[in-house]
């Protein structure tokens, strides 16, 4: 109705109710309204447990906060299908994204277009090499986790041995950080302990366990293996038991999905060296929210490692290291 046709009465009405429409304009974190009030994340890999349990934690924290919250992501680890669902994220102008970019520098001008449509972005896990994108950044310390998985390698095979390791690609930032921190450390502390390959297999179960049958194959004195993530992680006891040489070779694995905790818990695997997923995705939210009302931002932030064996596994202080298969 066109407001030149309101009686006095009506428009007096509508002057009372105007602060009432403004304030449920502006949610709960004043935001504003509209998609100035949510959240988005996008994953590296949809279906991957540790993507799972990171959303867990961001839409938890989200709903605690008042933001609407929506998740998105590739399902394999693929640039143009990541880029699609930046793309498509961008177009909802949402006041916040936390994404972990699937490639350093493919990503960096779909992730420049969301930021410079307004919105708030959290790079967490892996990262850009433009390292000005973003207002935080969280991750582990993956160097550190990979020094980490040295130190438990040593303890288990004492002070010689020959390893291999399995990587998904030589592109991803993480797994190419546990990888240098597991080199440095073996060269600082355990020259005894040397490295026959490191191989890329894929981000697949299938390629791992396919990848321990030729590597057993080309160094029949191996005794360890090191697995750079989830996925090389699920198909190293199945290349081990293919090879009838499970419980002999000593592996230890990044990440700690459920069915990398059954591996441990059956003997394929002798230690995981885990991510705090959830709290990634908790304080990612907690960064934009802060970024969204106008608080200091933490920038980077390191989340925790826990290196857990058949000893600790049910110590419920590490029951926070052990991701998800949904929330
Ligand atoms: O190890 C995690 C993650 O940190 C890495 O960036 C990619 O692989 C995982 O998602 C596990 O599969």
């Amino acid at each position: 109705m066109p407001a030149r046709s309101l009686r006095p009465t009506a428009l007096a009405a509508l002057a009372l109710l105007a602060p009432a429409l403004l304030l449920t304009a502006c949610d709960s974190t004043g935001n504003g309204n509209g998609s100035g009030s949510s959240i988005a994340f996008v994953a590296g890999k949809t279906g991957d447990p540790f993507y799972i349990t990171m959303k867990c934690g961001a839409s938890a924290e989200a709903k605690k906060l008042g933001y609407s919250f929506s998740a998105t992501g590739s399902a394999d680890w693929s640039v143009p299908e990541q880029v699609t669902a930046v793309n498509s994220v961008t177009a909802n102008r949402p006041g916040g994204v936390l994404i972990s970019p699937v490639d350093p520098n493919s990503l960096a001008a779909p992730v420049k277009t969301l930021q410079s449509a307004g919105t708030k972005v959290a790079i967490v896990d892996t990262s850009l090499t433009d390292t000005s994108l973003g207002v935080t950044h969280i991750s582990s310390d993956n160097t550190q986790g990979g020094t980490q998985a040295a130190d438990t390698m040593a303890g288990l095979l004492g002070s010689s041995g020959e390893i291999v390791i399995l990587t998904p690609d030589l592109t991803t930032t993480t797994t190419n950080a546990r990888i240098d921190g597991f080199k440095q450390q073996l060269a600082a502390k355990y020259p005894g302990l040397k490295i026959d390959d490191i191989r890329q297999v894929g981000d697949t179960a299938q390629g791992a366990a396919s990848a321990v049958g030729d590597e057993l194959a080309a160094h029949p004195t191996l005794t360890g293996i090191f697995t750079a993530n989830s996925q090389t992680g699920e198909g190293v006891g199945t290349g081990l038991k293919n090879a009838g040489r499970q419980g002999k070779i000593k592996v230890v694995s990044f990440d700690a999905g459920p069915q990398q905790v059954q591996a441990l818990e059956s003997g394929a695997v002798d230690a995981l060296i885990s991510q705090d997923p959830y709290g990634i995705g908790q304080q990612a939210v907690d960064q934009l929210a802060n970024a969204l009302t106008k608080k200091p931002v933490t920038d980077p932030i390191h989340t925790k490692l826990a290196s857990i064996t058949r000893d600790n596994l049910h110590d419920p202080a590490l029951a926070h290291f052990l991701y998800k298969a949904d929330c």
